[in-house]
């Protein structure tokens, strides 16, 4: 359908224009704000940013479950800048996103309204201490192999925040990795809780990549246009081939009968996710998404006053400055 939509309009732009802007994205070179663009590539960008953007702000709320409950000053510290940090990768998001012509509140009632997604992970709960390393060892280890290869990706403003982002992701996922660590040399309950952790999140972080190639409605068009620079299958493997040693070192086991070593492909067999339920996720039928989004819709009703104050603010602001002009004229 949003397929359709993309080739219906791009048939009705100049086709010189449509040669001359792939030629330039051939050529690995950057777009930037006011720079043609056809307008299939414009929606494409605030869809995929736009989203992206959404998720660092949702998953803010399941770390955020922790923070008063953290075992120690260190890690409650270390969690608090974390989750501040997932807050500023949506601020710089949003402002990428702003740069296409849509305004962060437009985002934001897309968002609060159910018309745009953000990522299915962060639709299920973090029940334990172990799922906030388990959260930064693989939700963040999975966030920072698709966001690698964006800071290559050929939207000027969107490859800058993801330059900055993925610098702040590695400290994530290394915090994660060293939690679950912690509890994988604890006792024999604290690796326990750890093993739980894994076997829960395990099949969710592999549908953060997205749905396989072969169902994946935009990784063509989006390639071809360098917004996107791997397949989602790509990742995924990338991720598992990743991981599996990781696990091993920490004396965990991947919660997946069918592991093989494949000599022929050097990296991992192993078995897809039911994409059944990530399906149901994304409807909203999640464990945690009527949650998530009325957790949002508080912050954002909470949040009208502070809002409100801040215009008040500008305008006055605006007035004075308006009537010192006037009075210097
Ligand atoms: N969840 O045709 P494709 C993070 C949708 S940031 C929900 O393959 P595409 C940081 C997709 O939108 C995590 N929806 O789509 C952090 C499309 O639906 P639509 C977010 C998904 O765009 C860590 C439909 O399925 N990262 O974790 C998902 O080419 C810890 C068909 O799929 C990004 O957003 C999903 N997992 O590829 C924060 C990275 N997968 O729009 C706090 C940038 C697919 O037609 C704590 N985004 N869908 O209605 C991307 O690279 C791409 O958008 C993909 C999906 C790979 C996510």
């Amino acid at each position: 359908m949003y397929a359709q939509m993309v080739k219906s309009e791009a048939t009705n732009e100049d086709p010189e224009m449509l040669a001359a802007f792939q030629a330039r994205i051939d050529a690995g070179e950057r777009i930037e704000p006011k720079d043609w663009m056809p307008e299939g590539y414009r929606k494409t960008l605030i869809r995929q940013i736009g989203q992206h953007a959404h998720s660092e702000i949702v998953g803010q709320l399941p770390e955020g479950n922790w923070i008063t409950r953290a075992p120690t000053l260190e890690r409650k510290a270390i969690l608090l800048a974390k989750v501040q940090d997932e807050a500023g990768h949506g601020l710089y998001l949003y402002c990428a996103a702003e740069t296409l012509g849509v305004t962060r509140d437009d985002l934001t009632e897309q968002l609060l309204s159910g018309r745009m997604k953000y990522s299915s992970i962060f639709n299920y709960p973090t029940l334990t201490w172990a799922d906030i390393g388990a959260v930064g060892w693989l939700v963040d280890g999975a966030a920072i192999m698709n966001q690698v290869p964006l800071q290559r990706t050929s939207f000027g403003p969107y490859s800058r925040a993801m330059i900055r982002i993925c610098k702040e992701e590695s400290f994530h996922q290394r915090q994660g990795y060293d939690l679950i660590r912690k509890m994988a040399e604890g006792t024999a309950e604290q690796k326990a809780m750890a093993q739980d952790a894994l076997n829960r999140f395990w099949y969710p972080s592999l549908m953060m990549f997205g749905p396989s190639d072969k169902d994946s409605v935009h990784s063509t068009q989006s390639m071809a246009w360098r917004i996107k620079i791997n397949t989602n299958d790509e990742l995924r493997q990338k991720f598992v081939d990743q991981t599996v040693p990781q696990a091993k070192f920490l004396g965990l086991t991947i919660p997946d009968e069918n592991l093989k070593w494949n000599e022929d492909k050097q990296g991992w067999d192993f078995s897809e996710p039911d994409w059944s339920e990530f399906y149901e996720v994304l409807k909203g039928n999640g464990p945690c998404n009527t949650d998530r989004i009325e957790a949002r819709q508080k912050a954002w009703r909470d949040g009208a006053w502070f809002r409100d104050g801040l215009m008040g603010h500008a305008k006055k602001a605006e007035a004075r400055r308006n009537a010192g002009r006037i009075a210097a004229e």
